[in-house]
């Protein structure tokens, strides 16, 4: 064994972007030359500093056997090594850079491959890696071939001298923490490994190295040009456009141009004298004119999210599947743009943008955050010294993935302040590319930017924005704005989206966001069902907000997600009963309507009774008109309204026919009022007062039955289990109403029993609900009639004393039996609904189980809710609403769901606790952004409302 010195391990702290790759160029699948994936299971050691280990193990012979085994791609922090940490912007070290903390988790990886035995021997071979957290040495047959950081970025290396038919041994000693983790400092988990593939790919004598595919689009003649510029002089062919030119040579042709709504590729293929490459060609043009971004001459409106790439057992070693299922689910909920936060995403991911059609904000793989807390001294984007691994970083991601249709604006990195380098990457990326525009949000003056760009700017803010009354700087009043993340999709949210694209589609200059984020980063946890930071053991850790997508961990989408899909649907219906016509809008920017199938169906009382095709018109993109419905059935005293749906005509890549696309309904004949006549008298006995089908207890006025039906604990609740939109976060401005909600007492009422009066047709209960130690009360009267069979409560509930925050709730709750299980109702669904999230909300019958109506936010909070419900039936009881109301119900009580930490916690009781609510306070978004508008707030104001309650066999 040789002793080490401490240099051995030096560039782990050189800020230097690594020695000995070779320079980065596009990626791509050749046809022809060979290569060989070295995924698989490879042999590993976990060592607990960067030098614990010398470099023998990287020679020919070294035995590993009685090391594990990892799978490659792979994090070992989730297979068994150490454990996953998770920081929003906290380096999870101290800071002082380039210095990374002795304690440096280091993985040695072993693997042992042949060559297939038909692997040509002429030409060179690269070893690929397509992705490296956080910065890796590489060894073959013992030949040291260097190191490199820049996780999410490729690196290449010749090895076709040292490689030999059989027994090649690949060693690569992996470091948690670089130089590197200071300038990847995202709000993820921390999670080292060789995550990405690792390939060996043939490179042909005459083969194709690095390539630049220019087609642009014309939208005045409608002709495209192609130019492929080629390091390696070849020929270009189009079969499909007839085009067969020389490398470097320009070729304008009729085209069918690329837009995400219809993205037309053209194949082709790039041969030189020694490879053939295929191309997968989509024209169009991109440019900021008129102080907007502009594809193909119109402007884009970006309905996106922003994509991190996770899976909850794999992290960030994404399969081909998992990353399909992402694109088609976006697609399946009209999402139209993805900003790759905050890194670029695995190659294919591209490949399926272009596919399928998405327009892509290509982000590097930057953020140097933790910064903040220092005021952005030593940052090292405003320090030369880091500029090399800057540019590195820049070009690694323009060379790699610009020969993407998809992809439009390049990004230079996220909440990385603002320096030098940041300038400097900017102006590389314009030269090098002149044909897509830069993005970065930190600046606010937008220096180095095509775009203004922000995140989670309030609705008022955005208002003055796109009306031009935003001031700054001369450049900036000229650009374009987008809101880069916005509707933080964290828990029960986020509110107030749909208020964000009513402002979208007003100003011109606002040209749309994209929602944080797409995906839930919970762990796969046997111990909480999904764990999320803290969980592990950390000592510095941000909790549940890596939890923040619009899927749950495992992709199930959220309401969140549901909600998005009709707020930026893109087809608008507007009706108007008077005339029985609709007015259909095509919210496209590039696409007609020949996709799409248009029905309308009719409703009595949420039930369908009629339906029939809607003749819409070949509408192009930004075209409306007015279409006639049918004379509407005779439906006698029922509550009616037409449903119209835009659906897709046939099947698509991305879905089949039948999927709905974009829906309207439209109210025609009010609902008729609820009558209960009052008959008959409170009868008092046996310490019980009977009441029509009901009886309550004499002493405390509290509802005993309902007919067979036992009720408990029914009362006024205003608590809900704090949404983390309501808890806010702890930076925020403005009041965050969950912990001013627990400040007051609101989760602590005590009823105090004021009077219990059986007189007349009524029995009245008077009550005073309060929390301790304050002066704040609400003056609570239940008021109950019956006219024998039904049975009517009213409840007045008037504010005392001086009321500075709105109400979580209010309403009433009680428990029914726990056999309670189906529910059916006249209201909002299928899924959740609250003032500011009740967009996807459709009125009809809608069925489910208890169980059914809960939304398993990882972190357990307030959900389930279904709005506008005239009435609903579970556990032998029908109530229907006087007004319409807010359902709920659960297994456990709302005290339980708030003190809940994960899923897990939540265990079901012998009781289904029932929440029909009058009001619910509005959602927001303030976990990272506004919280609920003004007119979502639910004010603590004198109120009354009812519900009539009668058995059901
Ligand atoms: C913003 C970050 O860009 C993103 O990575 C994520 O952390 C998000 O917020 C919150 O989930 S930064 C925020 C402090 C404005």
């Amino acid at each position: 064994m040789s002793i080490r010195t401490t240099t051995a391990v030096d560039y782990v702290e050189d800020v230097s972007p690594g020695t000995g790759a070779l320079p980065p160029r596009a990626w791509y699948a050749s046809s022809d030359a060979a290569s060989l994936s070295l995924n698989g299971s490879w042999r590993f050691r976990l060592s607990p500093t960067a030098d614990a280990e010398d470099d023998s193990f990287a020679e020919p012979g070294f035995d590993a056997g009685h090391w594990a085994q990892i799978a490659v791609p792979g994090h070992w922090a989730l297979q068994g090594h150490g454990s996953p940490i998770y920081t929003n912007h906290l380096y999870p070290f101290p800071v002082d850079p380039p210095r990374v903390p002795t304690e440096n988790p280091t993985g040695d990886h072993l693997h042992v491959f042949d060559l297939p035995s038909d692997w040509p021997s002429d030409g060179g071979t690269v070893l690929r890696f397509d992705g490296v957290e956080s910065c890796a040495r590489v060894w073959l047959n013992g030949t040291d071939l260097g190191e490199f950081k820049g996780s999410r970025l490729p690196h290449e290396f010749a090895v076709g001298h040292l490689l030999q038919p059989g027994g090649n041994v690949l060693a690569v000693r992996v470091h948690q923490w670089s130089a590197g983790s200071y300038l990847e400092d995202q709000d993820q988990w921390w999670l080292p490994g060789v995550f990405r593939d690792v390939t060996l790919l043939h490179r042909p004598a005459g083969c194709v190295l690095d390539f630049f595919v220019h087609a642009s689009y014309d939208h005045t003649t409608g002709e495209g040009t192609l130019k492929v510029e080629s390091d390696v002089d070849g020929r270009v062919t189009v079969p499909a456009l007839d085009i067969d030119v020389a490398t470097g040579e320009s070729v304008t042709v009729p085209v069918e141009p690329w837009t995400a709504e219809t993205p037309r590729l053209y194949d082709g293929v790039l041969a030189t004298e020694g490879e053939r490459v295929p191309l997968r060609i989509g024209f169009r043009t991109v440019v900021l004119e008129d102080g907007l971004i502009k594809v193909n001459g119109t402007p884009l409106l970006f309905k996106g999210v922003n994509r991190h790439e996770w899976h909850p057992e794999k992290g960030r070693a994404l399969d081909p599947e998992t990353m399909r299922e992402d694109v088609l689910l976006m697609k399946r909920h009209n999402v139209n743009a993805v900003r790759t936060s905050h890194y670029p995403p695995h190659p294919a991911f591209l490949e399926l943008c272009d596919t399928y059609g998405l327009w892509v904000i290509d982000e590097c793989d930057l953020e140097t955050h933790g910064f903040v807390e220092q005021a952005w001294r030593d940052n090292p984007v405003d320090d030369d010294r880091w500029t090399p691994a800057l540019l590195d970083r820049a070009a690694r991601m323009v060379e790699r993935d610009k020969n993407h249709p998809s992809v439009v604006i390049w990004s230079l990195g996220n909440e990385a302040g603002t320096g030098r380098g940041l300038t400097a990457m900017a102006e590389w990326i314009h030269h090098r590319d002149a044909s897509r525009l830069v993005h970065y949000e930190g600046d606010i003056d937008c220096r180095d930017t095509d775009m203004y760009s922000r995140m989670y700017a309030f609705h008022e803010e955005v208002e003055r924005i796109g009306r031009g009354l935003d001031g700054g700087t001369g450049k900036r009043r000229e650009l374009p704005f987008v809101l880069c993340e916005f509707g933080h999709a964290m828990g029960n949210g986020p509110g107030g989206i749909a208020d964000y694209q009513r402002l979208f589609e007003t100003y011109d200059r606002l040209q749309g966001g994209f929602i944080w984020e797409w995906i839930d980063h919970g762990i796969k946890d046997e111990r909480y069902g999904f764990a999320y930071g803290g969980d592990f053991g950390e000592e510095l850790h941000d909790g549940n907000f890596v939890c923040d997508g619009l899927l749950f961990p495992d992709r199930k989408p959220s309401p969140g997600l549901v909600e998005y899909k009709k707020v930026i649907e893109p087809i608008r219906f507007e009706g108007d009963a008077a005339d029985g016509t609709v007015r259909v809008r095509n919210a496209y920017d590039f696409a007609d309507l020949s996709a799409l199938a248009f029905v309308w169906s009719f409703q009595v009382d949420g039930v369908d009774v009629e339906s029939g095709r809607l003749p819409v018109p070949p509408l192009g993109p930004g075209e409306s008109a007015h279409v006639k419905l049918p004379r509407p059935p005779e439906a006698g005293d029922g509550e009616t309204q037409w449903t119209v749906r835009a659906l897709l005509a046939s099947d698509t890549a991305w879905a089949s026919a039948g999927h709905q696309v974009a829906w309207g309904q439209f109210p025609v004949a009010a609902r008729p009022p609820v009558r209960v006549v009052p008959s008959g008298a409170p009868r008092s006995g046996d310490g019980r007062i009977t009441l029509g089908p009901a009886s309550f207890d004499a002493r405390t006025g509290a509802l005993m039955s309902i007919g067979a039906v036992d009720v408990t604990g029914l009362r006024l609740d205003v608590w809900r289990a704090t949404t983390d939109n309501d808890d806010g976060a702890p930076w925020q401005s403005d009041v965050r109403h969950g912990p001013a909600w627990r400040k007051l007492g609101l989760h602590r009422m005590r009823h105090r029993l004021d009077a219990v009066e059986p007189t007349g047709d009524a029995l009245t209960v008077r009550t005073r609900v309060a929390p301790a130690a304050r002066e704040v009360a609400l003056a609570t009267v239940y008021r109950w009639t019956s006219d024998g069979d039904r049975l009517r409560l009213t409840v007045s509930v008037a504010p005392e004393g001086d009321w500075t925050v709105p109400l979580p709730r209010l309403g009433v709750r009680f428990g029914l039996s726990g056999a309670a299980d189906r529910v059916r109702w006249f209201g909002g669904g299928p899924g959740e609904a609250y003032p500011d999230t009740r967009a996807a909300s459709e009125l009809r019958r809608w069925e489910s189980t208890v169980d059914g109506l809960q939304t398993p936010y990882v972190r357990p909070q307030e959900n389930g809710a279904r709005a506008d419900v005239r009435w609903a039936e579970l556990g032998g009881l029908r109530i229907e609403g006087d007004p319409e109301f807010w359902f709920s119900a659960r297994r456990w009580t709302n005290e339980r769901l708030d003190a809940a930490r994960h899923l897990t916690d939540l265990v079901p009781g012998d009781t289904v606790w029932v929440n029909l609510d009058h009001g619910q306070h509005g959602i927001g978004s303030q976990s990272c952004g506004p919280g609920p508008l003004p007119q979502y707030f639910l004010a603590a104001e004198p109120a009354e409302f009812s519900f009539v309650f009668s058995e059901v066999g």
